[in-house]
């Protein structure tokens, strides 16, 4: 993909997005070479759905969109498990860290169109955390609480899906700062935003509850292989 296509590509999307805040400040984004590109726009993922969903760009590097930052030191660090649930959590970086670590590889699609494939990431299973503090028979949603009150929603049905986590690594170092360390949520298959960083509280709830960006002209489903950028009541 050459940069003018990816700048036309913006171009459309800004224009698309009409009066919707800007969801981040895209630059001109290291984009992966025109060869590998065409290789990886016929590749099927295992679900038989395309590699990269429609109207994405597959980039070389992670960005940093930006975000009101929480403290990025562990020892500040404090999950919260709470809600519809049986047993509330309450974690510091150690209880999490002493829980079943596992290794997780996955795409990520930033609705503003970039795409990167195959990163690898070390954390905590949704699932896990929430098999823990058992939900409620009439719970179905899961609010996902970042810093200075950034919070994003997803079914409970998707939350408990085994590429579903917590990160605290990424690409074999801490997770930096700017990407939402110490720890953020990776939810693969949404658009990033409902990929919430610096992580504070995982809130179980019966109601939906749209957050940041889904109160702001986003889409609350978020499905990158049906477009799903902008919410259509708009
Ligand atoms: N707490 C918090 N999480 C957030 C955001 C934010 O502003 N605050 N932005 C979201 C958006 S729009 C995107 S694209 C991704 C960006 O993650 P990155 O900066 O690691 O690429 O984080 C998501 N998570
Ligand atoms: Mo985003």
């Amino acid at each position: 993909m050459r940069e003018e296509n990816l700048l036309s590509r913006r171009v459309f999307l800004a224009a698309a997005a009409g009066a919707v805040v800007s969801i981040g400040l895209p630059g001109v984004f290291a984009t992966v070479g025109e060869a590998r590109l065409q290789e990886l726009a016929e590749a099927l993922r295992l679900d038989g759905r395309p590699r990269i969903p429609p109207g994405q760009t597959a980039i070389e590097h992670i960005e940093d969109m930006g975000g009101r930052p929480g403290s990025p030191r562990p020892e500040d660090f404090r999950l919260r498990v709470h809600g519809e649930v049986e047993n509330p959590l309450d974690l510091d970086f150690e209880a999490l860290m002493a829980l079943e670590q596992r290794d997780f590889t996955c795409d990520i699609h930033c609705v503003t169109g970039w795409t990167l494939l195959d990163s690898t990431w070390r954390g905590v299973p949704i699932a896990l955390l929430l098999d823990k503090a058992g939900p409620a028979k009439k719970a179905r949603f899961l609010v996902i609480e970042a810093a200075h009150g950034y919070t994003t929603s997803i079914p409970l049905t998707e939350a408990v899906k085994p590429d579903v986590f917590l990160a605290h690594t990424l690409f074999g170092s801490p997770l930096p700062g700017p990407n939402g360390g110490p720890v953020r949520a990776v939810v693969p298959d949404r658009y990033f935003y409902k990929s919430a960083k610096w992580v504070q509280g995982l809130k179980v709830v019966s109601t939906d509850e749209p957050g940041f960006w889904e109160t702001r002209g986003y889409s609350n489903s978020a499905d990158p292989w049906k477009e799903e950028r902008y919410s259509r009541s708009r």
